[in-house]
């Protein structure tokens, strides 16, 4: 896998997933991962980025397999403390990922940025990947629903999903890349672009809502493939199918082939989806054909070695 240098595109719990597979059969240093930031928050006056730490404890292997996000063997004294006391704690801090939490929160108050914070994290759990926030200022994703808008762990975290989405917004006063996004994205070296098995509306389009970023995307001449986060009609793990319900989308992989039309050279569908591979390609999409659930760490290896081959024949 010696010519590979990608970049790939991702949130969280499922982009994680595909993430860990690139990251077992690349070089060090050949992958980067711009991620998601449009979920971060400040609660108890920590600065929470769930997507970034999800990324590190997974591709570290001490993320906690169950739930996805936050590490394992974790404990719980803080969380039930704060409980006891009376504070906030919607927002399940272990033991453990708190300390990593005072740690970045410092950094940023003392004007580290999220991105040389984020490297150094990373080099202290000896990742061989290098993982990007698609920002330094704050970018919030918002979501409208019936019963408000609200920023994204409130809807997520603190509403369980339940509220029905109407629609869903990127706010900032800064709504601006930075220069190691850019310079990831124009590197000659590049061969390609891998779209994580993601939520495109909530994890995906706050990264592509970015101008610079998608811009630079665009213009340059590698190949974009993606994975799909629906099979069979329905979202792997999270909610995805239910908010493509409510915005009155198809829950199919023509859906998601649609929402990423202008950006991608190929999508990777499910075999359970056969049936869609003909009207994806007669929209300008090439359509290859996998068992794309990932349940261990097999299938994620495999799936990420089958992405690569795809890129390549693409490219
Ligand atoms: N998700 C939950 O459903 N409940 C939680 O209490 C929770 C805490 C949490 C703490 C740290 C962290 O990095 C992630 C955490 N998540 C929690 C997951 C997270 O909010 C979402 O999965 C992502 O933002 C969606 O990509």
């Amino acid at each position: 896998m010696s010519e590979n240098n990608l970049i790939a595109i991702s949130g969280g719990i499922g982009g994680a997933k595909l993430c860990y597979g690139l990251d077992q059969i690349l070089e060090p240093g050949q992958l980067r991962v711009i991620a998601n930031t449009g979920d971060d928050f400040l609660y108890l006056g920590f600065y929470i980025s769930p997507d970034i730490d999800t990324l590190i404890y997974t591709l570290a292997e001490v993320n906690n397999k169950e739930t996805g996000w936050g590490r394992e063997d974790e404990t719980w004294k803080t969380h039930n403390v704060l409980g006891e006391l009376g504070a906030d704690n919607w927002f399940k801090l272990g033991d453990k990922d708190l300390a990593l939490h005072l740690h970045r929160s410092k950094a940023l108050r003392n004007g580290e940025t999220l991105t040389s914070i984020t490297q150094d994290i990373a080099e202290r759990f000896k990742l061989k990947t290098v993982i990007l926030p698609m920002s330094d200022h704050i970018i919030q994703t918002v979501v409208d629903t019936d019963e408000g808008s609200m920023p994204f762990q409130e809807y997520f975290v603190k509403e369980s999903t339940n509220p029905k989405v109407r629609e869903i917004s990127f706010e900032s006063k800064h709504p601006e890349t930075t220069k190691e996004v850019l310079e990831a994205i124009n590197d000659p070296e590049l061969s390609g672009f891998m779209i994580a098995p993601s939520n495109p509306y909530l994890s995906v389009d706050p990264i592509l809502s970015i101008d610079k970023i998608k811009q630079t995307i665009m213009q340059s001449n590698k190949p974009r493939v993606a994975v799909s986060p629906i099979i069979g009609g329905d979202s792997v793990k999270g909610p995805t199918a239910k908010i493509m319900e409510e915005m009155g989308l198809e829950v199919n992989v023509m859906t998601i082939a649609n929402h990423y039309e202008d950006l991608i050279d190929g999508l990777i569908i499910d075999n359970t989806d056969e049936e869609y591979i003909q009207a994806i390609e007669s929209s300008g999409i090439k359509v290859k054909v996998s068992n794309i659930l990932m349940n261990n760490n097999d299938d994620k290896t495999r799936l990420a070695e089958e992405a690569i081959e795809f890129l390549n024949e693409l490219s």
